[in-house]
């Protein structure tokens, strides 16, 4: 037999050349600005050396003990940058964009050219990003071959802000977990820590003036079961200067006047009413707030300001200001005075004052003050500032007509302590509003940036009052190490990466579908990271309803892992059927898929929520009741209404019997947490006593409290089952 060499090359080299592009899939993410793949690629070497400039010498670090860490590479430094292997260098003219690096592979070398060291940071990460997932491993990684693409990306941000804040005044998040979280961070190309030190529940940074924030307020209990924590002066320092490295700026920020119960503990004198308080254990908005009036109230702010900017170096200081309800300040006689003064009618504008008062003194230290949007919203501020818009992006008018910046971060999209879904066994988190998807926070609307642009960028908020002290993660027995950092990874993740592509790239460059594909090969480098991430459930590509059957068409959100199911409607497992081709079924709710990535880690089943439209008159979903929750003859029933009802106003309450016995219903009592918000009697009775209407009038809602309703049942005897819906009247 005569071979066909020829033909057996061209399928050799066919096939070769398919394997190379398979593995060399680029996915960097935020999607860089420009991005040119070439044909070829080069495989790094033990032999390999760098040259860079004196003044990259920490990032250069930072990459060499990256690369020695997976690879086990030592590379040495060498003085010519034409025979090096790889080159970084800083050259502001050939790369004008603040932040911005241009990173070329090609056959023989890797050059990262900077704007400065941020932006040659962020080309080490792109590049770290095109090596495989093992890179980011925290120890050596045998048999991988370390074959980088051939690229020319050219990238710079498209906003100047791209944080994230976190709650670490909540729950106390020690300095390494806070190390990780920036390390995480940076990896995605983001620049800001808005470190929230201060709230109600603790004080978490040492002040020499005043010791007993940390002494007393860094602590709630007593003894050797008291909970919190601080961080020291010095710990501060090392936190910046590993954040420095990385590119990111540490933005402290000391809460007032509300959100500060723990300072008032430490010091009573600092409120209105010089009440003793003990730290609180659960969410809780405090009423006590700094008193205005008071000039050893001011001093301490002065003073714990005062420290606080000599220790960080950010330009930015945050005020928080959020939250505070002004009635102490309407009855303070010194607050009284200090109005008459100023010319203040209302009491919540002596926040505005206060707020031109600490900005005046910070802008004389050269900062400028950040605060959530109430400082922008509560009387006249002069000073130029920067509000952090938390409810909605529409109104960052406000600070365009008032000459002030704006923040987009909106609870609706960006805050990291809700759920990413609804579907049954989600841990828990915080409910006030409805879940954020990847693609809801991923979706948020915001416009490129340009000097002239009143938003400056984007900031996730990863909250931790929902499980404040291990209170919720009690539940959670298998996360029995490190459990409450484990659960914050896994609120945080995947959805900072989509966050971190708001505040990168320009409206043109966005694509949720690109994003989708690109973020399939992350899950594994965050798992090298050990980084803990929620799951994404199967991707239904395809639900073909026909003949009374469903037919799915499913597809792995996550690069390389397994889909598993089953169609009677049980929990899929280990052993379940593997995904291999499309499924089809009787009744959608019988089939359940689950995203298995590896036996420790896996995704919640698909979930089909029941269909409500044939209730929609009575507006949302809210409950559902079943004869095992009720008692037979009288009784009451309860159930958490967190989240339905969100805002003050007219609400309609309907109780809707489906089948089985209608229940008589009596009194209903609303609860926020423990406190009786209202009591109300039905207001229409209709189709035989089966739908049954409420009217709530919601005067004291709160954001990130727990809501209940408790209603009176009779006639359950013979089993009833029903639904409650929620509507907004006014
Ligand atoms: C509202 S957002 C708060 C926080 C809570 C959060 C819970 C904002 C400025 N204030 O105090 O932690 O809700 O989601």
């Amino acid at each position: 037999m005569k071979l066909n060499f020829k033909a057996i090359f061209v399928v050799v080299l066919c096939a070769v050349m398919w394997c190379t592009a398979q593995a060399q899939q680029v996915a960097i993410i935020p999607q860089p600005a420009h991005i040119e793949q070439h044909s070829g690629s080069l495989v790094l070497r033990a032999d390999m050396t760098m040259a860079y400039d004196a003044e990259c010498e920490p990032q250069a670090q930072y990459l060499r003990e990256a690369i020695f860490r997976s690879t086990g590479f030592d590379w040495k430094t060498s003085a010519k940058k034409n025979r090096a292997s790889v080159v970084l260098s800083i050259d502001a003219e050939r790369v004008p964009a603040s932040e911005g690096y241009e990173l070329r592979v090609d056959a023989r070398q890797v050059r990262i050219t900077a704007h400065d060291n941020s932006g040659l940071f962020y080309g080490i990460q792109s590049l770290l990003q095109l090596l495989p997932p093992e890179v980011h491993g925290r120890e050596l990684q045998r048999d991988v071959e370390w074959r980088l693409p051939q690229v020319l990306v050219s990238d710079a941000p498209n906003h100047p802000w791209r944080g994230m804040m976190l709650d670490v005044a909540r729950y106390f998040f020690d300095k390494e977990f806070v190390k990780h979280y920036i390390d995480m961070m940076a990896m995605y190309k983001m620049n800001k820590l808005q470190f929230h030190l201060i709230d109600d529940s603790g004080w978490r940074l040492e002040i020499k003036k005043y010791p007993r924030l940390t002494e007393v307020g860094a602590w709630a209990g007593k003894d050797q079961n008291r909970l919190g924590g601080y961080y020291s002066q010095d710990d501060i320092k090392e936190i910046i200067a590993y954040a420095a490295v990385r590119g990111v700026e540490i933005i402290p920020e000391i809460e007032f006047p509300a959100h500060m119960l723990s300072a008032v503990v430490a010091y009573p004198w600092l409120s209105c009413t010089g009440k003793q308080h003990e730290v609180p254990r659960q969410h809780f908005i405090s009423r006590d707030l700094l008193c205005v009036g008071k000039e050893s109230s001011l001093q301490f702010l002065a003073d714990v300001l005062d420290e606080t900017v000599s220790l960080f170096p950010s330009n930015y200081i945050n005020i928080g200001g959020d939250e505070a309800v002004y009635d102490r300040w309407q009855e303070c006689p010194l607050c009284k005075k200090v109005m008459q003064r100023e010319g203040i009618t209302k009491a919540s504008d002596l926040q505005g004052y206060l707020t031109n008062v600490v900005a005046n003194m910070m802008k004389a230290k050269g900062k400028t003050v950040v605060g959530w949007e109430e400082i922008i919203q509560r009387g006249k501020v002069s000073q130029p500032v920067v509000a952090m818009m938390w409810h909605e992006v529409k109104d960052t008018i406000q600070a365009t007509q008032t000459g002030h910046k704006a923040i987009l971060a909106p609870a609706t999209n960006v805050y990291l302590d809700f759920p990413e879904s609804r579907t049954p066994g989600e841990l828990k988190a915080a409910t006030w509003m409805p879940p954020i998807s990847l693609e809801k926070c991923y979706s948020m609307p915001i416009n490129d940036y340009s000097s002239s642009s009143t938003v400056l960028g984007v900031q996730g908020c990863f909250w931790s009052d929902q499980f404040i002290h291990g209170t919720i993660l009690q539940e959670l027995p298998q996360l029995n190490e490190d459990r409450s950092e484990r659960y914050a990874e896994y609120l945080t993740f995947p959805r900072l990466l989509a966050v971190a592509e708001l505040g990168w790239c320009s409206n043109a460059t966005r694509s949720f579908a690109s994003f989708k594909q690109r973020i399939g090969s992350h899950y594994a480098r965050l798992s090298y990271k050990d980084c803990n991430y929620r799951v994404p459930e199967p991707d239904i590509m395809k639900m073909t309803e026909a003949d009374g059957k469903v037919r799915f068409e499913l597809a792995s959100p996550v690069a390389g892992a397994t889909i598993r199911y089953t169609t009677d409607g049980s929990y899929p497992h280990s052993h379940s059927a593997v995904y291999s081709a499309p499924v089809t079924v009787e009744r959608k709710e019988d089939f359940r898929a689950i995203t298995e990535v590896d036996s420790r880690h896996y995704s919640l089943p698909l979930y089909f929520a029941p269909d409500f439209s044939a209730y929609k008159q009575h507006g949302d979903f809210v409950a559902e009741w079943k004869p095992n929750m009720l008692a037979e003859g009288k009784g009451t029933w309860r159930f958490e209404s967190t989240g339905k009802m969100v805002g003050n106003g007219t609400y309609q309450l309907t109780f809707v019997c489906t089948h089985g016995a209608a229940l008589s219903l009596g009194k209903l009592t609303q609860y926020k947490r423990d406190e009786v918000l209202a009591e109300v009697m039905p207001t229409a009775v209709a189709e035989g006593s089966a739908v049954v209407t409420y009217t709530i009038e919601q005067s004291a809602f709160e954001a990130g409290l727990p809501f209940f309703i408790e209603v009176e049942t009779n006639g359950n005897a013979s089993g009833s089952y029903g639904y409650v819906f929620v509507k907004k009247v006014k």
